[in-house]
Parts: C-alpha cells; structure tokens; sequence
C-alpha cells in the first residue's frame, strides 16, 4: 500500500492531523491499537483553550462544542479558609477557556473522519515504523482481520502517546528526555451530579490537592491528590467522597455528591523529548511531551504541535521543508512555557510527602500574592487560557 502520511495513534493529536491534512488534499492512514469505543470512552483531559476552540471551529470540528461546551471566565483558588476568583476575562481583555471532554472532542473527531471516508484502522496490532531516514518510510501493522499493511508512506508522525512504539524508534542517541517524576498521582472520578460551582475550583489543603471540574450541567468530574503508589482498589466511593468533602470544606457552601460513573489514577510527571523529529518520522502530543494536568495543558498542547505539523508536511510534500526543518523548534517554545506553566501550578498547589512548615509557608505565600497582585494574576490568566 501507499500513502502521503502514515499517523500512528487515534489520540486527538492523530485524528485531528489526519483531518487537518485531508482539508489541504493530503492522504493519511491512521493506526490505533485500541477499539473505537475505548478511545472515545477514555477519560482524560476536559478543558479547551481559546486557541484550540478557534482550531477546532475553523476545522469545521466545533458543532458540537459550540452546543455543549461551558465557557468559562475565570477559576477560583481555595486556599486557607478562602476562595478566591480569578476573573481571566479581566486579566487578559477577554480570553476564556471552555470545558469540552477529551472524549467528545475524540467522538467529533472520529465522525468527522469516517464521514469523510479517512482511514482509522481501529484494533491493530504490532505496529512497526521502519526505513525513518530515507524518503519512503514504512508503517506496518496487523488489522483487526488479521490482515497485514505494509504502508510505504513519504511521512510518518508518531501520534501515538507517552507509551507509543515511535519515539523509541528513533536511534540511541537522536532523543534527548529532560524529566520530573512527581510525589503524588491524581485520582479523577466522573460523578453523575451537577457540579457545585459555576468555575472550576483549585483547591490546597494540608491533607492534599483537590480539583472541582465538570462535563455538563449534570455531570462532575473532581479530582484528588493521592500517593503515587496506591490502587483504586484503596478508594470505595465513600472514601472518595469524604475526602473530597474535607479538602472543599467552606463555611455556607456543599458539595453534592452522587453515583461515581468512572474512576482512575493517573501518575503525575513532566516529561520533554527533543527533537521532536527523526528524518521523515515527526513526533506529536504525548508522544514528545508530558505534563501534569494541573495546568489544563495536555490536550491543547497535542492540538497545538499538530496545527504546527499540518502545514508543515503539505510544504515538504511540495518539496518546500523550510517549516518542517523549524518544526521541533517551533513546537518546543509553546512546549516548555506550558511545561513551566504545569509545574509551577503543580507545586503550588500540591502538598509533597514529608512537606515542612517552610514549603507550606511558600506555597501559602504564592497563592496569597497570587490572589491578590494583579500582575500575578495577569501571568497565571495568561498561561491558563494559552498563548
Ligand atoms: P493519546 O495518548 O491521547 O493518544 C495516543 C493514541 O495512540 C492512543 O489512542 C493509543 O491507544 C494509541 N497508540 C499507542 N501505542 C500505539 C501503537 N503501538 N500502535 C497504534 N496506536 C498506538 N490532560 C489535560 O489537559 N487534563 C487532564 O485532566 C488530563 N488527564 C489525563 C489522564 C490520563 C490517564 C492520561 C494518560 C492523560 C491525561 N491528560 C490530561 C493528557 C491527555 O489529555 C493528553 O495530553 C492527550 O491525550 C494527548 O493526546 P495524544 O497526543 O493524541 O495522545
Ligand atoms: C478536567 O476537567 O478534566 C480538568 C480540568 C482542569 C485541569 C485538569 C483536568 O487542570
């Protein structure tokens, strides 16, 4: 078989490069190792920044968003008996973000190719990416029929996460990883109850972090820090919740609880691989990047590289690769602002193992001059709601 851009990985990175190049007239096969359903059903990220609501429509991918997407303005951060908002519209002359599931932008993604006739193979197995440093490199896999593609492709991209077959594919010595493991992990749940704040809530708490989201007017999605090391099996639903109840306690106010839908633990690192590019192999989102999602950055940074890779690839294709040669670059200045961006939120708001009074005091006095400078404000609204 031939194709213009093999796409490993039916993640956003993946579906929305094989949309974006299918609008410029390029050819793509994507292959992803789990079932339609599974990817549409993973729960991940939920918020959307202005930049990627504007991709997104400009796409023609935002029907559904513009429906049932919550704009928000601002977020509240709770900390020591207060909560305090942060009006982003304010700080930065009107940029908001919008709470749209990752699982919704995967489903609209999905439709959108299949109505389009694109190739999604769903259910591969052993995904192969060869011949990377000559003209013609090779993306092969077994079908779900059991059927074999051997693709020759003039270009792959490794959209394929953090455990993907495609940056390890690339030679000893091409990567360089700069990373963070962080102390603790996240819990998320997915709680069929409508959230008990109109704006999401970051919350700091002696016993540890606690994050208020949401999916709809009905649907809660919270989160809560937890040690790295333990299982969902030590969380019952009213463990959960009890936490929960402890880290949001405010004088006059109640979160409702209810059916917990979903649960899962996720670990919590910073992680950058550079380049993000070997000869025709050219890596996007969570294939080349990690970051903890305190800061609401994983999924616009995957739809950021790839509105980068798109036109990058029409030019190479074209025999003009002066934005693909830039490409790595380009993407790695956004990269490491919202890494920075991620930490710095990370370790403000999330109580370490073994913490003193003096990282207290520290964290404490950030998110005081935080909440209270508006240039302090201004920089958190700015990175928030994305460059
Ligand atoms: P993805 O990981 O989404 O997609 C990669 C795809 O490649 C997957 O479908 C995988 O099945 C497929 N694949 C892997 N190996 C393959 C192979 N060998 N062959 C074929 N296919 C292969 N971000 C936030 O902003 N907020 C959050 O709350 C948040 N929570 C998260 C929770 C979890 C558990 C995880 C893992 C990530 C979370 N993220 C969050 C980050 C997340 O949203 C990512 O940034 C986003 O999924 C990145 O999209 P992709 O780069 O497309 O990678
Ligand atoms: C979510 O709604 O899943 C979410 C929101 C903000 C974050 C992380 C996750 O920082």
């Amino acid at each position: 078989m031939r194709t213009q851009v093999g796409i490993v990985g039916a993640g956003p990175a993946g579906l929305l490069l094989s949309h974006l190049l299918a609008l410029r007239g390029i050819e793509s096969v994507v292959a992803e190792v789990r079932s339609r359903g599974h990817c549409e059903a993973r729960q991940r990220a939920g918020v959307l920044e202005d930049s990627s609501v504007r991709l997104l429509r400009e796409a023609g991918l935002a029907d559904r968003l513009d429906r049932l997407g919550l704009e928000h303005g601002g977020i509240y951060l709770q900390f020591a008996g207060q909560r305090r908002h942060l009006d982003f519209r304010d700080l930065t002359g009107g940029r908001t973000v919008t709470v749209y599931a990752q699982t919704e932008v995967v489903k609209d993604l999905i439709a959108k190719r299949l109505a389009a006739g694109g190739a999604v193979d769903f259910e591969v197995t052993g995904t192969v990416v060869d011949r990377l440093d000559t003209d013609r490199p090779v993306l092969s896999y077994t079908r779900a029929d059991g059927s074999t593609a051997q693709i020759v492709c003039d270009v792959i991209a490794g959209c394929d996460g953090f455990h993907g077959i495609c940056r390890p594919a690339m030679p000893d010595g091409v990567a360089t990883i700069r990373e963070r493991e962080y102390p603790y992990a996240w819990l998320g749940i997915l709680a069929d109850v409508p959230p008990s704040t109109d704006e999401l809530i970051y919350a700091y708490h002696s016993r540890g972090f606690a994050l208020h989201s949401m999916r709809s007017p009905t649907l809660s999605r919270l989160y809560l820090q937890v040690d790295p090391d333990t299982s969902i099996e030590n969380w019952p639903d009213e463990r959960i919740w009890d936490e929960l109840q402890q880290r949001f306690a405010l004088p006059g106010w109640d979160l409702r609880q209810g059916p917990v839908l979903d649960k899962n633990i996720t670990p919590m690192r910073s992680f950058v691989s550079t380049p993000m590019r070997y000869g025709r192999l050219f890596l996007a989102g969570d294939a080349a990047h990690i970051v903890p999602p305190t800061g609401a950055k994983g999924l616009n940074l995957a739809l950021a590289d790839v509105a980068v890779l798109a036109p990058a690839l029409d030019g190479l294709l074209r025999g003009d690769s002066r934005l693909a040669d830039e490409y790595s670059a380009t993407c790695l200045e956004r990269v490491w602002r919202a890494t920075h961006f991620s930490w710095w939120m990370t370790t403000m708001l999330h109580r370490s193992p073994g913490a003193d009074d003096m990282e207290t005091e520290l964290q404490l006095s950030q998110l005081r001059y935080v909440t209270t400078s508006r240039a302090a404000a201004t920089s958190l609204a700015e990175n928030y709601t994305g460059y």
